[in-house]
């Protein structure tokens, strides 16, 4: 029987302060009509953006548990959507998981979390990189940034790349697995203060772009909410350069009403002000397709 409200078992640390992974996940989608079940990968203070000492609880020994319980519940999921993994040894909990829930019409969304602006976040060793290529390739979408594009590939960052090098990186993310690949926070040649999010769907073969406002700060999370808007508005049918659009939008307003304020950036964005918006039908459309 179909989930009369859709499902995603959302895999991620929950972080209590700071606004990322889980804290922001699940609000959205929630607020997208959507159940989000919390399969927490580590619990931390905060994340690791811009707060020292923060405690760290990986949760990798627990995991197994939890998803046997959901095994014997027999949990019909309509989506599985994973990102900041505890540790490398959850890539194998993680793809079991995958395995045993997907059926043919579930959406798998895979965000590798590793890193942002060219470096891997505190917590991520080489041996992450190399689990995450293997759990991208069970994937239908994932949604790395730049950084996270350079380090599944094994390519060293920044590197300046036309049109044809981005639409080459595209295809060589897709060759490991997914069918969809959306990249954020890709620099555009010649204009340091602009950036874009591409996409590629090798199903029709076609690429996408939206090029985003620049905004002078950066706050950790953003990613989350990308990526929570994809799934949810995946899930309710949307076309990808429609899901790209509204993810876009959204994060682009939760960025500048959280910068109109003098607030701490790594408290994250002040979601709670925009998530309302998520109700609004897509009115204004930037997405141009890539040929
Ligand atoms: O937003 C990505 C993310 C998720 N989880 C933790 C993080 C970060 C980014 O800093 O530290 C714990």
């Amino acid at each position: 029987m179909k989930n009369p409200v859709p499902r995603v078992a959302a895999i991620h640390d929950l972080s209590g302060f700071g606004r990322a992974s889980l804290t922001v996940v699940i609000p959205i989608l929630a607020t997208m009509g959507i159940q989000a079940c919390p399969l927490p990968t580590a619990v931390l203070s905060t994340h690791t953006g811009g707060f020292k000492k923060f405690r760290f609880v990986d949760l990798t020994d627990e995991m197994p548990a939890i998803i046997d319980h959901w095994k014997h519940l027999n949990i019909p999921f309509d989506g599985i959507y994973s990102g900041f993994l505890g540790s490398s040894r959850q890539v194998d909990i993680v793809s079991d998981f995958i395995r045993f829930f997907s059926h043919d019409d579930s959406l798998i969304v895979v965000d590798p979390v590793m890193g942002d602006n060219g470096k891997a976040y505190d917590v991520m060793g080489p041996e992450m990189m190399r689990q995450m290529r293997k759990l991208v390739g069970l994937a239908d979408v994932i949604t790395p940034n730049f950084t996270e594009a350079a380090f599944l590939l094994d390519e060293p960052y920044p590197v300046p790349l036309d049109e044809c090098g981005i639409k080459q990186w595209l295809l060589r993310m897709s060759d490991l697995g997914p069918r969809i690949v959306l990249v954020t926070s890709v620099p555009v040649p010649g204009q340091p203060k602009v950036s874009s999010v591409v996409a590629y769907d090798r199903d029709d073969g076609r690429y996408w772009k939206v090029d985003c406002d620049y905004i002078p700060a950066h706050y950790p999370g953003t990613g989350d909410a990308f990526a929570s808007v994809i799934v949810g508005s995946l899930l309710q049918g949307d076309s990808l350069p429609i899901a790209l659009d509204r993810a876009i939008q959204f994060t682009s307003m939760a960025i500048r009403s959280t910068f109109g304020y003098s607030h701490p950036a790594r408290e994250g964005v002040l979601l709670e002000k925009v998530l309302n918006n998520l109700r609004a039908p897509v009115t204004t459309s930037s997405y141009e397709i890539w040929e």
